[in-house]
């Protein structure tokens, strides 16, 4: 087991080893605090691979977040429609990070890490109509340098809370100076009402800090329910004007040959 990891202020270049312990004499002494050049060492050496590790995941993420601007554009182009609205990216953040690792009793090394923690890189895609959501998805996941590792369809079963989204985890290769490396990234489909919904709600948790009244709460299933329709409602308006040919009458399937994968 890894021991605990020290967080100490590396971010001023390390002074030669002498003027160093003078400083710290000087400065540190009387509080009791004492640094061991040789722990400064390791955590720059932390730091440093730290920095690498992360590197990845936005690589990784950059190249999904490629992936799905080029399906959009080229979707104009061929088509004269456009089944995204928006494309974002997140890399979670050394801090939440180390929070999810200690919530979940994850070694806290790059290795259990990087097995453990699958959602380090995210994109969120945000469609227009739900056949549009399995419709990219599907898309992106037929590309043969991607591989998908999970699929929570929380669009054919949304959460008790009313919560909608295709999450899925999708390994990609990223080609770095000393090789190819596979990172996963969690990449999130949705529509414009899912993610308003989303949204919202997020922010209400923030606000009540989790402690959510259950009046809120009914009130926020009911909204879910009503985005739902929304979407339906929506779809059906853009079949009437546009036709089929511009967004597909009926859901494509999620091929059942991935672990965890629900829907059918
Ligand atoms: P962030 O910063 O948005 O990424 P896990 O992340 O695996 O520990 P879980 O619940 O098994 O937890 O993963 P899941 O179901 O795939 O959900 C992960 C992400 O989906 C969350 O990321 C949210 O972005 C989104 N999400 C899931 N459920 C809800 C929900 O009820 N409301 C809202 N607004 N978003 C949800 P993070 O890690 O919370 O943060």
């Amino acid at each position: 087991m890894t021991p605990p990891i020290r967080i100490i202020d590396i971010s001023q270049p390390m002074p030669t080893r002498g003027a160093y312990v003078g400083a710290m004499t000087a400065e540190h002494a009387a509080e009791g605090v004492v640094v061991d050049p040789r722990t400064l060492s390791e955590a720059r050496q932390f730091r440093d691979d730290f920095t690498r590790f992360l590197s990845q995941y936005s690589f990784g993420m950059r190249e999904v977040e490629t992936k799905m601007l080029i399906l959009r554009e080229d979707f104009e182009n061929a088509h004269a429609y456009n089944p995204i609205e928006n494309v974002e990216t997140r890399l979670k953040t050394a801090d939440s990070i180390a929070d999810k690792v200690m919530r979940r009793g994850i070694d806290p090394d790059l290795e259990s890490i990087r097995t453990n923690i699958l959602d380090i890189a995210g994109v969120r895609v945000t469609c227009s109509f739900v056949t549009d959501v399995y419709r990219m998805f599907n898309q992106l996941r037929a590309q043969d340098d991607v591989q998908v590792r999970e699929i929570k369809d929380y669009i054919a079963n949304p959460k008790p809370n009313g919560y909608k989204s295709l999450h899925a985890i999708v390994d990609v290769p990223v080609f770095l100076s000393t090789g190819k490396v596979r990172v996963p990234v969690e990449v999130q489909f949705r529509t414009i009402a899912m993610d308003f919904w989303a949204s919202l709600e997020h922010k209400t948790y923030y606000k009540y800090d989790k402690q959510v009244p259950k009046r809120i709460l009914d009130s926020l299933r009911d909204a879910a329910l009503t985005a739902g329709e929304l979407d339906e409602r929506m779809e059906r308006i853009h079949r009437e004007i546009h036709g089929s040919a511009s967004a597909p009458v009926r859901p494509l399937r999620i091929v059942e040959d991935d672990g965890g994968a629900q829907r059918a």
